[in-house]
């Protein structure tokens, strides 16, 4: 069964969609194992790795490659960030062709401008782009995919550039007529009240999804109370990588041996295990049997 296929099942499903930020295979593979249900290629993440801005540095090709990795590596689905398309509608007709061919189970547009910056960053340079702009990119990309089971989502950036609730609404509905198959509202808020005050408005048929980065106290409990279908945990493996290489490199140096942390960190078989060794060693077993004649 493709992915997308999967993905479209799960959003079609009763339960709540738990979806994991990932930044390469590894990462994703962890999140599959967890029982995470999809993987987020995270634009942050996978910028992160590279050491660079979350703001359109890389190329869409890097980022598409990453996603490869990531899905190549689970059998979940991917949906993959894709900012804001990497260009205009040509970009995104072509970003489409690529990543569903790659794949991917499906892509998240945001209505930002490109280069777009990550959203919680320079908070009065959170520029959205119009509505009608917006909307036909998502017409290109729903007009482009050839699998009908591709998903495409689009993202709310209204409360991340301080527009109101009212425009974050009419912005959806607008994504929703022009073909989305999902909406994901973004914020930036410490509390979910503005989250919980856009589902309950929220007439729409698609399912919603939420990123609480900023907002962690709410649980999968309650995003199912409020009808939303996708929580999108995006950036917490990478926050967790980051700090716990700082701490042991850190504490290796300070130390002078790693003996103090060795109990803290993974040992090399569960390396291997994410490696696939042991289908490694299956896979020289069946195949070094010899079928030559004798
Ligand atoms: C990402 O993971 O790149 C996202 C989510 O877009 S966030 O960074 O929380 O805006
Ligand atoms: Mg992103």
């Amino acid at each position: 069964m493709g992915k997308s296929i999967i993905l479209r099942k799960l959003l079609q499903g009763d339960n709540v969609l738990k979806v994991a930020g990932a930044h390469d295979g590894l990462s994703a593979k962890i999140a599959e194992n967890k029982g995470f249900d999809a993987i987020w290629a995270s634009g942050l993440g996978i910028s992160a790795v590279e050491t660079v801005p979350d703001a359109s540095i890389l190329s869409m090709q890097e980022f598409l490659n990453a996603a490869i990795s990531m899905n190549q590596a689970t059998d979940i689905p991917v949906i993959a960030d894709c900012d804001s398309g990497f260009g205009n509608i040509p970009n995104v007709v072509h970003m489409v062709k690529k990543y569903e061919s790659a794949g991917i189970a499906g892509v998240c547009i945001e209505d930002k401008v490109f280069p777009k910056l990550n959203s919680f960053l320079g908070g009065n340079q959170q520029r959205l782009i119009s509505v009608e702009e917006f909307t036909s990119k998502i017409r290109a990309a729903k007009g482009t995919q050839i699998d009908p089971n591709f998903v495409v989502i689009a993202r709310v950036e209204s409360l991340i550039a301080g527009e109101s609730m009212e425009d974050a609404l009419y912005r959806a509905s607008c994504y929703l007529d022009a073909g989305a198959d999902a909406i994901l509202i973004h914020s930036k808020s410490k509390t979910s009240d503005e989250i919980e005050e856009f589902s309950k408005k929220w007439s729409g048929e698609v399912p919603l999804f939420i990123v609480p980065t900023m907002y962690p106290h709410i649980s999968i409990k309650n995003v199912e109370k409020m009808g939303i279908k996708a929580v999108v945990y995006a950036n917490q493996a990478i926050r967790a990588s980051v700090k716990m290489m700082d701490y042991v490199l850190g504490n290796i140096i300070e130390k002078g041996t790693s003996l103090e942390i060795e109990g803290e960190i993974s040992n090399v078989e569960e390396i291997f295990s994410l490696q696939n060794v042991n289908q490694m060693k299956l896979d020289e077993e069946k195949f070094s049997k010899s079928t030559v004649r004798s």
